[in-house]
């Protein structure tokens, strides 16, 4: 870290921000979008959330079901390859532990799937312990549809590509498959701590 923004930082923030700022990362208060594609507008009649692929009974929440499961308010750090973090991000959303509870499955690996056609995948570990949620409202309001509502992926220890806008299911694997953004070269597992942004780093 340059002199520069360690002197920023005495400025702008007692704590210990820099702990909390990967390599390579510059910190924004802004809350920039990035999506692939349009915006796809789901109305809540129709919105579903289903988990599929290797488990012992597919399941299904409408907003309704989902929306009564246990939800958890959390802030954490975000984190996109595209070099910019926002810190202290509040969200409200459902752990994943809450959606695969009591889920039979040999399944170690995740493709998740969005409305619109994106995709991504992730080990099922990284979904799993309190790491990840579907969060459906952020800083105290419904999810903004080019944030991805209704409901998106929250993985925060991962590059933000991973966190699929507009969630639409939850696909269990035995075997690895590379979603959107990886079959264009980004990076398999996409650890922001070790710079994995691309395939190779
Ligand atoms: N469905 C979908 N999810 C997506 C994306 C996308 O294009 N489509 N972009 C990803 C990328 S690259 C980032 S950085 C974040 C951006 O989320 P934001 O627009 O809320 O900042 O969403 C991720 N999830
Ligand atoms: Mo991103």
């Amino acid at each position: 870290m340059s002199f520069i923004s360690r002197g920023f930082q005495r400025r702008q923030a007692p704590t210990a921000a820099s702990d909390r700022v990967p390599p390579g990362q510059y910190v924004t208060r802004d809350f920039p979008v990035l999506s692939a594609g349009a915006t796809p507008r789901i109305g809540l009649d129709e919105w579903r959330l289903e988990l599929v692929g290797e488990v012992d009974q597919p399941r299904r929440w409408s907003w309704q079901e989902f929306t009564a499961l246990p939800a958890e308010d959390v802030t954490v750090d975000i984190h996109c390859v595209t070099k910019w973090s926002k810190l202290d991000t509040p969200w409200k959303g459902v752990s994943l532990d809450t959606l695969l509870d009591g889920v039979e499955t040999s399944a170690g690996f995740v493709v998740a799937h969005s409305y619109g056609g994106y995709t991504t995948n992730l080990p099922l570990d990284d979904l799993t312990g309190g790491k990840a949620w579907v969060a459906y409202r952020y800083d105290g309001e419904p999810l903004a549809p080019e944030h991805g509502g209704p409901a998106r992926l929250l993985v925060p220890h991962l590059y933000f590509w991973k966190s699929a806008k507009w969630l639409r299911a939850v696909e269990l694997r035995t075997d690895d498959a590379p979603g959107f953004w990886e079959g264009y070269g980004y990076h398999n597992y996409g650890d922001p701590w070790q710079e994995q942004r691309y395939s190779g780093d």
